[in-house]
């Protein structure tokens, strides 16, 4: 097969090849003249340059997916948290070498290019991440997948600290010239919203929609490591059906001209609207079926345009559901198969109910989506029918199983009825789909026993778990150089793709001169955050010291305010002893807090309000430092966790569903600090307890204390180094200008309960941070546990993840290229 390329993908080794296109780039697509050009117009020359050969394989790989007429999977999303691409890009094609040589040779620092690319943040933490990890994955094993979602204009906001707190401030990441996607303007499908359900004897119709909107595809390019396989996600963006309105133009009436223009392109204007009014919510439910309607009309012309029934979709299609956000996807497919396909409602069902799955990331009640039925039936009537119409069929199956059992009945029911009436996003999930899965081995349980406990009944065997994994590509060899190049020079380099291989570095820890090493890439890494944190917060900090980090999104589960109760009591151990012997500490925390949240806010202000007092204070000198990093994203935390001694992952068990920072750390070669949590229980197993530091209550003791009382006050006067750091945030200690600032803290942890359940942790926490302590004055014997945590992360690859879901729920084959 010969097509007309610019260049050979077989010249692409060759710096002076790549010099010229970068040059062509410049000159022809970005109209710059070298002499002229800005640093942005040579990354998009770059970029421009390395797309090019990504667009030779997209295009093989797409003709071999036709020719086989392999199922495919289709991966809905509303978050996709990608990060930057051209790294990656340079990575998976092995051109990093020749790009850096051909740009240094033309002046140009390779480094300082890659890192002005923004991250594409659509999304806001884990679940958008692990989208992303999967498209990596699906894409390096050859599985036909897409993944569909949305063009977000403002993606996560961005992050400034201002005196303290959080400021949020809109992400414009799509900048002047967008060149990472291609738009498909053609790909366009009209997405109907309101009107209302007109009964013509038993089919009904969907009529009098208003408000429409056209959804336009654009194609980003995901390509597979070390393969020519080349995935693609579509991101959906809204256009008017209406550019402006002529009329209101020509009687001068500017503004209401192109008003309504506005209202239906703010479908895709931001990742989750402030939902606290009704037309946020509303928004919120017209971005998620205005993407999955997209994605439906699509998946079907795709399937359509290779076959000539829908009756064999089911062997062909695989549709995930990365949570209850895209589940109206089900309804959405059975009104198409019925309105339009002219299908009977049984094969309807038959066809949807084998093509559908879904992953479920939360247990948190508030994040268990639900729509009020009246807001639902205004936007979206034909398919709130559908539901009740599901729900019918569904709970006389139920009947049928449990004869009799109303409460059961109820309980499962698609309708919420007590109060106002609400459609249970995730029941709806649950019955449509032939796969339920959980993100860990505990999620799993837990889901099966708590929020799913009685849909379970009625279907035990469609729960399964398939545990998290992050990508070895992004994850190690772009974070950490330093380290990969380690490994690689120790067990050659095809970990990448065979990430259980590292377990071979267990033998390697008694070659002294290997863990030295270990320990000098550990270091190099720490300087290189240091470097960081003069830069954009102006602290020193010492890379001698152990760092402590913690970095996710920043919620009561999470149990951040835990990680803060632990460091004043270090400070107040320093201040009370300043000449005993103490570890150096440096704890760094990032993360955003829903802007809505004000718990969260505060707990970032807390730690701010520590940070200076405690970096301040001269008697505490390098022993401890306290560093808030704003605007955690992919790109920040690529440079965070190569640099972490210590992964404080200290969830109330039971709460985290898996966590995938987890897994990134030890695999850069931290020790975790956790709990019995997440998959932090599977990362026991896979590096052997003795090398993870478990404290805390277990699932059952939390819940044990939630049924029997629990008495936080009690913990609180019992023990007095916790009750002078909790006295401390009461009386204004580290807000003396606000004393009253924190008192709120201190009454949710003694007087309100303790949700979370702080206090009933903390002693176990800091006697598990004095181990940490101990074995880190050891340095050998410190390297020694982080490189068997290395070598023990083989499992939690997402390759290892992806594999699952596609022998056990998709059922679908990798592209023969
Ligand atoms: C819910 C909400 C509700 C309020 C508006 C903002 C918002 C944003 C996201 C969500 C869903 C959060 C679900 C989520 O991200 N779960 C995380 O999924 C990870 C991947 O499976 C997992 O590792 C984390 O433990 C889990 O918290």
């Amino acid at each position: 097969m010969s097509m007309p390329f610019q260049y050979d993908v077989t010249d692409h080794q060759d710096v002076q090849a790549i010099k010229k296109a970068i040059a062509n780039k410049l000159m022809y697509a970005i109209g710059k003249d070298p002499i002229a050009a800005q640093p942005k117009d040579w990354l998009d020359a770059t970029f421009l340059t390395v797309r090019d050969q990504m667009v030779e394989r997209w295009m093989q790989t797409t003709r071999a997916q036709y020719s086989q007429d392999l199922k495919r999977v289709y991966y809905l999303s509303m978050e996709f948290l990608i990060g930057r691409a051209l790294s990656n890009a340079l990575l998976a094609l092995d051109m990093e070498d020749t790009v850096r040589t051909a740009l240094d040779e033309m002046g140009i620092d390779y480094d300082d290019l890659v890192h002005m690319e923004p991250d594409a943040a659509l999304g806001n933490g884990g679940l958008g991440r692990l989208a992303a990890c999967f498209l990596d994955s699906m894409a390096t094993l050859g599985i036909p997948g897409m993944g569909y979602g949305i063009r977000y204009q403002f993606g996560m906001f961005k992050q400034r600290i201002i005196e303290g707190r959080q400021v949020e401030v809109p992400d414009t990441w799509l900048g002047s010239v967008n060149i990472l996607d291609f738009p498909r303007d053609e790909v366009c499908y009209r997405v109907r919203f309101g009107g209302r359900v007109d009964m013509d004897g038993k089919k009904a119709r969907w009529v009098d929609t208003h408000n429409d909107v056209l959804a336009v595809a654009h194609d980003v390019i995901i390509p597979g490591y070390d393969t020519t396989a080349t995935n693609t996600l579509r991101l959906w963006t809204a256009r008017s059906t209406r550019e402006i309105n002529l009329s209101k133009f020509n009687e001068g009436d500017y503004f209401s001209a192109v008003a309504e223009k506005n209202l239906s392109e703010n479908v895709s204007r931001v990742l989750y609207p402030d939902d606290s009014t009704y037309s946020g919510k509303e928004l919120r439910l017209r971005q998620e079926y205005f993407f999955v309607a997209a994605s439906i009309q699509d998946i079907l012309h795709r399937h359509r345009m290779t076959h000539d029934t829908l009756d064999n979709l089911a062997d062909k299609v695989s549709i995930h559901l990365n949570d209850t956000h895209p589940v109206l996807a089900i309804p959405e497919l059975m009104r198409v198969l019925i309105d339009e396909a002219d299908c009977e409602w049984e094969k309807a069902w038959a066809i949807t109910s084998k093509v559908f799955s879904y992953t479920n990331h939360t247990l948190m009640s508030e994040a268990l989506e639900t729509w009020p039925v009246d807001m639902f039936g205004h936007l979206l009537p034909r398919h709130l029918k559908i539901i009740f119409d599901i729900n019918e069929m569904f709970l006389k199956e139920v009947e049928e199983k449990f004869p009799g059992d109303l409460a059961l009945q109820r309980s499962v029911s698609l309708i919420e009825e007590h109060g106002e009436r609400k459609v249970r996003m995730a029941y709806l999930a649950v019955v449509a789909s032939h796969k339920v899965n959980g993100v860990s081995a505990l999620h799993s349980d837990l889901m099966v026993e708590s929020i799913f406990a009685d849909l379970a009944k009625v279907f035990p065997d469609r729960f399964t778990n398939v545990t998290n994994g992050v990508t070895p590509r992004r994850w190690l060899a772009l974070a950490n150089p330093s380290l990969s190049g380690l490994i690689d020079r120790e067990i050659g380099q095809t970990w990448r793709v065979r990430l259980n291989e590292l377990a071979e570095l267990k033998s390697h820890i008694d070659f002294p001169k290997f863990v030295q090493d270990f320990r000098e890439a550990k270091h190099a890494n720490k300087e290189r955050l240091a470097k960081y944190v003069a830069r954009n917060l102006g602290g020193v900090i010492n890379p001698d010291a152990l760092f402590d980090v913690q970095v996710k999104r920043i919620h009561e589960y999470k149990r951040q305010l835990l990680n803060v109760l632990h460091v004043i009591t270090r400070y107040n151990r320093i201040l009370r002893d300043p000449d005993a012997k103490i570890q150096p500490r440096v704890v760094v925390f990032a993360g955003k807090a829903a802007s809505a949240y004000r718990m969260a806010k505060l707990v970032i202000q807390l730690i701010n309000d520590i940070g200076v007092k405690i970096n301040n204070d001269s008697r505490v000198g390098d022993k401890l430092k306290v560093v808030f990093l704003p605007n955690y994203s992919v790109s920040l935390a690529e440079v965070i966790i190569p640099a972490a001694d210590l992964s404080e992952q200290i969830s109330t068990a039971g709460t985290e569903a898996s966590g995938t920072g987890n897994m990134k750390f030890a695999l850069n070669g931290a020790l975790t600090i956790g709990t019995l949590d997440g998959a932090n229980v599977e990362m026991r197993e896979a590096v052997g307890a003795e090398n993870i530091f478990i404290f805390g209550n277990t699932t059952e003791q939390v819940n044990a204390l939630r049924s029997n009382g629990y008495n936080p006050r009690a913990i609180y006067e019992s023990n007095s180094e916790l009750r002078e750091v909790l006295n401390q945030l009461a009386n204004g200690f580290f807000s003396p200008h606000e004393p009253e600032r924190y008192r709120v803290i201190f009454d949710t942890l003694v007087n309100w309960g303790d949700h979370y359940q702080l206090l009933a942790d903390y002693e176990s926490y800091v006697a598990t941070q004095d181990k940490v302590d101990a074995l880190y004055a050891k340095p050998d014997e410190w390297a020694k546990k982080a490189i068997l945590n290395v070598a023990g992360m083989g499992h939690f690859s997402s390759d290892r993840t992806i594999a699952e879901y596609a022998e056990k729920i998709w059922h679908t084959k990798p592209v023969q290229l």
